[in-house]
């Protein structure tokens, strides 16, 4: 072990081998340390390799939402689309374990329950459901964002008799549609991305929606092999820009969303009705990214709301069911953005209906369907698409314990606290990888996960060559990042009073409604964090 100087087993012990644990393997290997990663699932890919959901894929363009690290590995990886498909993801994540041959230093089919520092030998001890004990100077949680799938508790449930499925915890072999009447209970992200594709299928599709959604055409398409050695040649260019940017893509050439030649203009404010309308019909719900006041001025959103609606009714051929289709009472822009294909199409479908959940929401789940205020749906096959217990939900499911005993589900009852997402007090040489606090979810993760996983390996390094042996931070430090955090945020739509996020722990009921990520933007905060390295990793107490 390189930096021997403990009793650990191993350098670093990560949970984790999606895209965060397996870049963080690397680089500490790359760096001589000794790593051992542990791994629910049977493989590596985290994200991509839970959710097989139909129509599962990335809304980042694949060409950005790749890793930066290795140059001979952005030119061998082909991508065949603007954004891939789950498929193509999870095959770059094989790629990359085969490629730097990550696996033999990842044990699969091993859940961590807890996680403890052993105060007298400065070690943490990791152990797993079957038992086993692991031992590393320092614990890294790569354990994700979104890798707890949330099942909501409905009445009745348990006793549902046909298959049951949920978007993020999807079985491996597929499901077989044909001939199935399914209902699918969700219309984020996920729910989105899956309908369209599978009511392509199957017999009939009954969609439970509680809050309609604000999602854009995603206008993906392959990518040609020009265009593709075209960013190539580029990739300095871009991989500069999206680490100085706020939300880390660039949107290099891409078309992203089919607005690529609209200039954000105007405030909307500025705009008569029959200007907007007439945008609208040219240009579709594109026409709304161009004003720059939506996303601060609540005014303005409301207009952009209108523009969105009056979209939502040209497409639908059914007036009623456009109706229901309408997101009202909440602004554009405070949920995680969602891009789609053909959705609002398939409600034009016949064998698609729609259950819009707030003129009668669901009673109970029977053995044949489920039982809502405004009546009864029959179908054979269940699918939940009900999201995720984002951001505290895997670290919060581990018993982490810090200084004497120390738990962290105490210490964030009220909500996450952290310094800069990355460590929290009282639980030194311990790292949260794209943890609250930091830019994560509203960035392309990819970045993000790079940035924190170079900065986490100079750190070790750091600490190894000056002979460190723990680093901790503390609850004043965090007490400054946290208003800092929340002051970022105050006044944008992410945290108006109507607005139900995950990003507030607003879909998981008794959750504390704080904001959980770093709205700053990446480019801010990796400022931040070179800073606080340059100054001797300012903010953390560093003992020998
Ligand atoms: P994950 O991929 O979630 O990996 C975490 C791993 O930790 C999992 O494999 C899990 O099994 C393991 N783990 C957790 N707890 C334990 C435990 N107790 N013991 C052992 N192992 C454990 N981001 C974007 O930037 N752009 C996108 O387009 C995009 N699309 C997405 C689409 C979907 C459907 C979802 C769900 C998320 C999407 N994201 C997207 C976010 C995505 O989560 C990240 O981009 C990225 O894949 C996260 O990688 P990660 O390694 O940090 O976490
Ligand atoms: O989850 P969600 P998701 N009764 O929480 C509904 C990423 N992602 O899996 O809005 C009825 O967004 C809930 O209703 P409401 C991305 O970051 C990315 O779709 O709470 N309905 C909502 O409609 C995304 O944001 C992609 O009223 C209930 C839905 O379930 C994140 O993952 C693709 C209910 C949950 O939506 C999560 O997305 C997929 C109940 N009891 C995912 N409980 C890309 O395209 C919940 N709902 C990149």
């Amino acid at each position: 072990m390189k930096g021997d100087q403990s009793k650990a087993e191993f350098d670093a012990v990560i949970v984790g081998a999606g895209f965060s644990g397996m870049y963080m393997l690397y680089k500490l290997r790359k760096e001589g340390f000794s790593v051992k990663v542990l791994e629910t699932g049977d493989d590596v890919g985290g994200t991509w390799y839970w959710n097989r959901y139909p129509g599962a894929r990335c809304d980042v363009p694949s060409m950005e939402y790749s890793f930066s690290f290795s140059e001979k590995l952005q030119r061998e990886w082909a991508w065949s689309e603007v954004m891939a498909g789950q498929p193509e993801i999870l095959g770059y994540a094989n790629h990359i374990a085969d490629r730097f041959d990550l696996r033999r230093d990842i044990q699969f089919n091993t859940k961590v329950t807890t996680a403890r520092f052993e105060e007298k030998l400065g070690v943490w001890t990791v152990s797993t459901e079957s038992g086993e004990d692991f031992t590393g100077r320092f614990c890294v949680m790569a354990t994700g964002c979104l890798s707890v799938p949330n099942t909501p508790v409905i009445e009745g449930a348990d006793k549902f008799s046909g298959d049951i499925f949920h978007t993020g915890f999807w079985p491996k072999e597929g499901v077989d549609f044909s001939k199935r009447r399914v209902g699918i209970i969700g219309t984020g992200s996920s729910g989105i991305q899956a309908i369209p594709v599978i009511a392509e299928t199957v017999e009939h599709l009954t969609v439970f929606q509680r809050t309609p959604n604000y999602t854009m055409p995603a206008y993906n398409k392959p990518l040609t092999e020009e265009f593709r050695q075209k960013a190539i040649s580029n990739y300095p260019e871009i991989r500069r820009e999206q680490r100085e940017s706020i939300a880390g893509i660039v949107g290099y050439g891409f078309g992203f969303g089919g607005a690529e030649n609209i200039e954000p203009e105007d405030q909307i404010l500025k705009t008569t009705a029959e200007e907007r309308e007439k945008l609208v019909e040219a240009e579709g719900f594109a026409a709304i990214r161009r004003y720059l006041d939506v996303q601060i001025d609540p005014e303005a959103n409301e207009l952009a709301c209108e523009m969105y609606r009056s979209q939502v009714s040209r497409v639908i051929e059914d007036q009623q069911v456009a109706e229901k289709l309408m997101p009202k009472g909440y602004p554009i822009g405070c949920k995680r953005p969602v891009i789609d294909t053909n959705y609002y199409e398939t409600y034009n479908k016949k064998n698609v209906t729609l259950v819009d959940l707030r003129q009668g929401g669901i009673e109970e789940i029977a053995a044949n369907g489920i039982q809502t205020a405004q009546g009864f749906y029959e179908f054979d096959t269940l699918i939940y698409a009900t999201g995720f217990d984002a951001m505290t939900g895997a670290l919060e499911r581990i018993n982490i314990e810090g200084r004497s005993g120390f738990k962290l589900k105490d210490y964030w009852a009220a909500g996450p606290r952290t310094y800069l997402g990355l460590q929290i007090s009282g639980f030194p040489n311990f790292f949260t990888i794209t943890g609250p606090g930091s830019p994560s979810v509203l960035s392309n993760m990819l970045v993000s996960i790079e940035q924190h996983v170079d900065w986490l390996a100079e750190l070790i390094s750091y600490m190894t060559k000056h002979q460190y042996s723990t680093i901790e931070t503390s609850s004043a430090v965090e007490d400054e990042w946290i208003a800092h955090v929340n002051e970022v945020a105050q006044g944008t739509m992410f945290t108006a009073k109507s607005c139900n996020s995950w990003y507030l722990g607003a879909n998981i009921p008794g959750k504390p409604r704080i904001f959980m990520p770093y709205v700053g933007g990446v480019g801010e905060y990796r400022k931040k964090c070179d800073e606080v390295a340059a100054a001797g990793y300012e903010g953390f107490s560093l003992r020998s």
